[in-house]
């Protein structure tokens, strides 16, 4: 089932046909799947193979292993790392996870006293808002409003459509911005009505609100994020390392 003829290695192969289990419900939540060792014996690989792919699915939350009794599928939220600097698209994309966006504006107006501050920038100048429900397997995990300094990406809303176009790789591809750094700050509290309508949630359900200013070299901020991530749908993880 594997195709040996392809560039794309084996053990990835062999995520994909677990993940495609996931999406497609034949593998339900909290099921346990196959052992290595019947993996390694369907596709025909080496046990070393199979136990990276599961390694990863487990890394990135998608199996869970029980000691003695096997790995099984998860129903646990999107387990962000919290170490490298990247978007949604990616971080769904890592995940074998299918994403869109309805976008609820995506225009150019004057920054406010707020958003100036954070991008550094003086007070009315312009910047592009964009504000996406952003969408996993066509439920919304986030609604995210970012602004950028208009004056660094002439054009782009009207050359681009980002109900399906990632705003960072429009950035990097067509405006040569190179992101270095971020700095994110996490709030818990209860989503307002209007929030709990785009993430189909109850007024006051809880929900994690983000605020990330995203850098380029220099120290110079480029991106002001505002996002509310649905609380039962995502956890971050950060490794913190003793000084
Ligand atoms: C992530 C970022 C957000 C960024 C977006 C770009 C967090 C908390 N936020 O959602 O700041 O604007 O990615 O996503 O991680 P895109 O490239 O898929 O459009």
């Amino acid at each position: 089932m594997l195709d040996t003829k392809s560039s794309k290695p084996l053990y990835e192969q062999i995520k994909e046909y677990i993940l495609h289990g996931i999406h497609s419900g034949d593998f339900k939540p909290n099921e346990r799947i196959p052992s290595e060792r019947d993996l390694s014996d369907q596709f025909g690989v080496s046990r070393l193979t199979v136990n990276k792919a599961i390694k990863d699915l487990v890394r990135d939350g998608w199996l869970y292993v029980q000691i003695g009794k096997g790995t099984f599928i998860n129903d646990e939220p999107i387990d962000q790392q919290l170490e490298t600097l990247t978007s949604f698209s990616e971080e769904m994309a890592k995940r074998g996870q299918e994403t869109s966006s309805t976008v609820l504006r995506a225009q150019i107006v004057e920054a406010s006293e707020d958003i100036a501050r954070h991008l550094n920038v003086p007070p009315s100048v312009a910047v592009v808002v964009l504000k996406r429900v952003r969408m996993v397997g066509g439920r919304p995990v986030a609604l995210e409003t970012s602004h950028v300094i208009a004056s660094r990406v002439n054009d782009m809303l009207s050359k681009h459509d980002f109900s399906h176009e990632s705003l960072y790789a429009v950035l990097r591809t067509e405006y040569d911005i190179t992101l270095t750094h971020a700095e994110q700050v996490f709030e818990a509290r209860a989503a307002s009505e209007t929030e709990a309508r785009f993430l189909e949630l109850e007024a006051g359900d809880p929900v994690l609100a983000i605020t990330r200013v995203t850098f380029t070299a220099n120290n110079t901020p480029i991106e002001y994020v505002q996002s509310v991530y649905r609380g039962d749908k995502y956890k971050f993880r950060a490794v913190l390392r003793r000084l």
